[in-house]
């Protein structure tokens, strides 16, 4: 088994409900337990700005899956809950399942980037990410906290408690 680390996104209907259908769908995929969930945190959207605020949320798998499967997995969860890939770069979204960790690997593949591009300068990530593993360090030996340091809270509101844990 291995340590994963998902973001989780939603910016169209209802995002907090498609969050809560998204961490059900998380404890249900085969070889693969969901550990831990963090709290949930609205923000306004990086990219157009003429989109919804999000919602974001992170969540930890213990998973015997490949990363390839795993994604596969949440794709799938993606699509039964509406998801319609779009052209538009950082367009709304009704789900956004992101792999940010898995393992210590590092993997450049076509379909998959891990560790996700970008996270480590993006709030929304990195915030609910540390509610989980305040002492992770990245595949390159960066730790966590450093990241969080040059990463203000500005802007993320943390939503009250929900209803759902793993
Ligand atoms: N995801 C995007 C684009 N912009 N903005 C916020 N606040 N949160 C997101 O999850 C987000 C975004 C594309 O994945
Ligand atoms: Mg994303
Ligand atoms: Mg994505």
């Amino acid at each position: 088994m291995e340590r994963v680390y998902i973001g989780l996104g939603s910016n169209l209907a209802e995002p907090v409900s498609q969050l809560r259908g998204a961490l059900a769908a998380l404890g249900e995929i085969p070889r693969t337990h969901l550990a831990a969930v963090s709290s949930l945190y609205a923000s306004d959207p990086l990219g157009p700005p003429d989109q919804p605020r999000y919602v974001n949320a992170a969540a930890a798998l213990d998973t015997g899956l490949t990363p390839l499967e795993l994604l596969d997995a949440l794709q799938a969860i993606e699509l039964s809950q509406g998801r319609v890939r779009k052209d538009e770069r950082w367009g709304p979204r009704t789900l956004d399942l992101d792999i940010l960790l898995f393992g210590q690997r590092r993997i450049d593949e076509p379909r998959l980037q891990v560790p996700h591009y970008h996270m480590h300068a993006r709030a929304f990530v990195l915030y609910p990410l540390a509610e989980l593993a305040s002492d992770l360090r990245l595949p390159d030996g960066r730790p966590l906290q450093a990241l969080l340091e040059r990463c203000p809270f500005e802007g993320l509101e943390r939503l009250p408690e929900m209803a759902v844990t793993p």
